[in-house]
Parts: C-alpha cells; sequence; structure tokens
C-alpha cells in the first residue's frame, strides 16, 4: 500500500501555493499556477519521468514503456482551484499519479504502454469562466473565442497567457494524437457524502454528468431611488432576482440541478435603481436531453420576465459538455483492482465535472472517486484520511497497470 501521509504532507505543500493568504485560491496563468507547476515538476522529474511544459500551461511527466515511444495511458487531474478551495480537489490526482509511477520507478518495473501524467492549468474556470481550458487543449477541442474571456481586473486570457510565457496562437500544439493516446484515468475526491454514508471508501464512476455555464446580463433603467415611481422602473435586480428563484424552480421541478452562483450589480449604490445586473448559471443533468429541456424552458421565461419588466437581456453560453459515460474496460478495470487489493467495488456517477468530459473528445476514460469527509468539497473543510489517501492512489496504480486495459501489447524489448 502507498503511504496516504507522505501524500498528503505533499499535497500540503501544494496547497500552500496560493493567492489568498488565509485559504487556498490557485488560478491559471497566476504566479501561483507556476509555483505549482514547477513543484509538481520536482516530483515528476524525481519519480524517473521526463516533464515538459505544454502549450497551454499544462505540466506533463513522461514514464516510458517497455519499448520507447509506445503510446501512453495518461492519469491526472487540474491544479487550479475554486476561490477559498479544499486542497484535495485536483491536486490529489495528480501526486497519486506520481506517487504510483515512482513506486514502478523503485521497483524497477516498466509496463507495456507508456505513462503521462498531466496536471491540467484549469479545470474550474474560475478566472475566465470557461472550464476545462488544459484538457481541452489536449483533446483538441479548445474553443479559440475562449481567448477574449476577461477577468475580474479585465484581463483576457490571451494576454494572461503572454505574461505566462505563452503564446496563444500556439495553444494547437498542446493538441495529442489518438494513436498516442490509450486512454484517461483520474482518481478524484467524490464532493458528495454517497461513500461516506455507504462506509465505502471508493469507486469505480460510470459517468459524468452533462453541464452548461450561462452569463446572463439584465439592463434596465438606473434611477434615483426616492423620486422614480415604482410604477415607472425597469428594475435589473428586480428582473434578476425573479429570474434567480426561476433558476431554482425549474431545478427543482425538473429534478436536475442548477445554481446561480455570481450575481454581480454594476455601479452599485444604496440610492440608485440597480440598471446593470450580471449573474451566472450553472445547469446540470445525467441526461443532455433533460438539462437542453430545462434551458430552453428557462430561456423563455427569463426572457418573458425582462419583456414584462421593460429589462434588456442578454445571455451568453460559456461552457457546455454532454454528459459523459467512462469507458467499460475501464470500469471493469477498476472493479478488479478492488477485488485484488481486497476492496468492495461500486459505481457511482458523477455531478460533478472534470477534465474526462473534455479527454472523452481523445479517447476511452475513466474515473475512480474516494470518500471525502461529509461530502464536503469546494470548501476549506474539504478533507480525507491519510489512510484513505493511500488506499486511492494504491488502487490507481492497481488500474495503471491493469493487464488489458488499455489493449496495448509491448513487443519484448528492453529499454
Ligand atoms: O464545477 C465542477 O463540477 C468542477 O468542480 N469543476
Ligand atoms: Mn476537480
Ligand atoms: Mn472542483
Amino acid at each position: 500500500m502507498i503511504d496516504g501521509h507522505s501524500l498528503c504532507a505533499q499535497l500540503d505543500a501544494l496547497a500552500r501555493i496560493s493567492s489568498q493568504p488565509d485559504g487556498l485560491t490557485r488560478l491559471v496563468m497566476s504566479a501561483e499556477h507556476r509555483k505549482a507547476n514547477d513543484l509538481v515538476a520536482s516530483w515528476m522529474r524525481a519519480a524517473g519521468m521526463q516533464v515538459h511544459e505544454d502549450a497551454i500551461g499544462n505540466i506533463i511527466g513522461r514514464y516510458e514503456g517497455l519499448q520507447p515511444d509506445a503510446p501512453a495511458l495518461i492519469v491526472g487531474s487540474h491544479l487550479d482551484s475554486v476561490r477559498n478551495a479544499g486542497r484535495f480537489d485536483g491536486p490529489l490526482g495528480v501526486v497519486a499519479a506520481i506517487t504510483g509511477v515512482a513506486s514502478l520507478q523503485q521497483a524497477g518495473e516498466r509496463l507495456p504502454h507508456a505513462l503521462e501524467v498531466i496536471g491540467f492549468c484549469d479545470e474550474e474556470g474560475t478566472r475566465f469562466g470557461a472550464t476545462m481550458l488544459g484538457s481541452r487543449a489536449v483533446a483538441g477541442t479548445f474553443d479559440s473565442a475562449t481567448l477574449a474571456l476577461r477577468d475580474d481586473e479585465g484581463i483576457s486570457l490571451a494576454e494572461a497567457m503572454w505574461g505566462f510565457g505563452l503564446e496563444p496562437a500556439a495553444i494547437g500544439k498542446a493538441k495529442r494524437l489518438s494513436p498516442e493516446v490509450l486512454g484517461y484515468l483520474e482518481l478524484h475526491i467524490e464532493q458528495g457524502p454517497v461513500l461516506e454514508s455507504l462506509g465505502l471508501p471508493c469507486a469505480a464512476v460510470t459517468a459524468i454528468n452533462g453541464a452548461t455555464r450561462l452569463a446572463v446580463t439584465l439592463t434596465g433603467t438606473a434611477g434615483h431611488a426616492g423620486t422614480v415611481p415604482m410604477a415607472g422602473r425597469h428594475d435589473a435586480l428586480c428582473a434578476a432576482a425573479t429570474c434567480v428563484l426561476a433558476v431554482e424552480e425549474t431545478a427543482k421541478a425538473v429534478g436536475l440541478v442548477a445554481t446561480v452562483g455570481r450575481l454581480e450589480v454594476h455601479d452599485a449604490a444604496i440610492n440608485v435603481i440597480p440598471g446593470d445586473v450580471h449573474f451566472t448559471i450553472d445547469l446540470r443533468a445525467a441526461r443532455d436531453e433533460a438539462r437542453l429541456a430545462a434551458l430552453a424552458a428557462l430561456d423563455a421565461h427569463m426572457r418573458a420576465v425582462c419583456s414584462a419588466r421593460g429589462v434588456g437581456i442578454a445571455i451568453t453560453k460559456l461552457h457546455e459538455l454532454a454528459a459523459t459515460p467512462c469507458a467499460p474496460q475501464i470500469i471493469a478495470a477498476i472493479d478488479q483492482a478492488c477485488s485484488k487489493l481486497g476492496l468492495a467495488s461500486h459505481h457511482l456517477a458523477s455531478g460533478a465535472g472534470h477534465d474526462g468530459m473534455a479527454m472523452a473528445e481523445l479517447c476511452p476514460i475513466g474515473m475512480i472517486f474516494l470518500r471525502c469527509k461529509g461530502g464536503i468539497s469546494h470548501h476549506p473543510d474539504e478533507s480525507i484520511t491519510a489512510a484513505d489517501a493511500g488506499l486511492g492512489a494504491s488502487l490507481l496504480l492497481e488500474v495503471m497497470r491493469a493487464p488489458g486495459l488499455t489493449g496495448f501489447k509491448a513487443t519484448s524489448h528492453n529499454l
């Protein structure tokens, strides 16, 4: 079994790389992204990997197979975070993968396939709103319109890339070719309460729910709070409040999840009727038809609300990924690895989004979920036990080396 205590110590070291003095925030193309890549690169090298940073700032370590240039199983997760984050969402999958490779290196073991450990630069989309920038670039599905998105300081992704030492026009160089990638595997905390409630440490993920993210701008008429009669107002915040509650009601009515995570009143003042309001919608479902139907209903409802109030509405899609099934052969390999380690196997769908949704455009994907305390995530109280960390990393290693996982047969060749 891999020692979970040293793995957790590495996660603590990563968690100290933060732009937030009293917590963990690590954004893409930032000084913290640079520091995290450098620290992870040092661990990858110590594990015997060749390391490079790709054209969008993913950090990648390669551990050759029995023969040079064999196609690779990519294993990893993301190194960016939400604001005031927990320390396991993302980095657990990267550090566990490196630890697994280090175990192979110490044993002098080579697999038929190569292994590539990847620390994706941006899965959360915290800084620019669009998510999975790193995995989309690797899969070749990066949308260049994303380069124009701006952060809270008005810096565009393109400008931030130049500042990070990357050329936006070169992003295409990060794309991997299908023949060189056998599959993608990720260990991630469950970010939900199911495994803990069942008393199980881990599960194979069956599918990842589809998700859509929208940015909504409501344009009313700003005015004097003391003199404009109520009947004549075009209050953008009252329109927004009606829409926000409609998001919640729609989700409850259809049995999916939808969240308004950001709401800003521009030029806000206590004595001014709000004229310019922006909010976001994050809507997810296991079935794409349910998600798309709910979005259409919500779109119509919000436009009707705004029309009745004489408020303008503009809706921009920031991100959309379909519900993504995990590959049966990887689910089976996880189940076999569980029984090899004497663990009960369990299957669970993911309500959270993950880089595997983007990587599924390139190759078969699989995920292992690890229980986390109270299912808490996207919060400083996110936590796992060191024992579970070691168990998760050991299970990941078993799957990384699973015979037949990738179907790739190496010819016998010493390195
Ligand atoms: O939002 C999500 O589901 C993921 O944590 N990025
Ligand atoms: Mn994550
Ligand atoms: Mn997350």
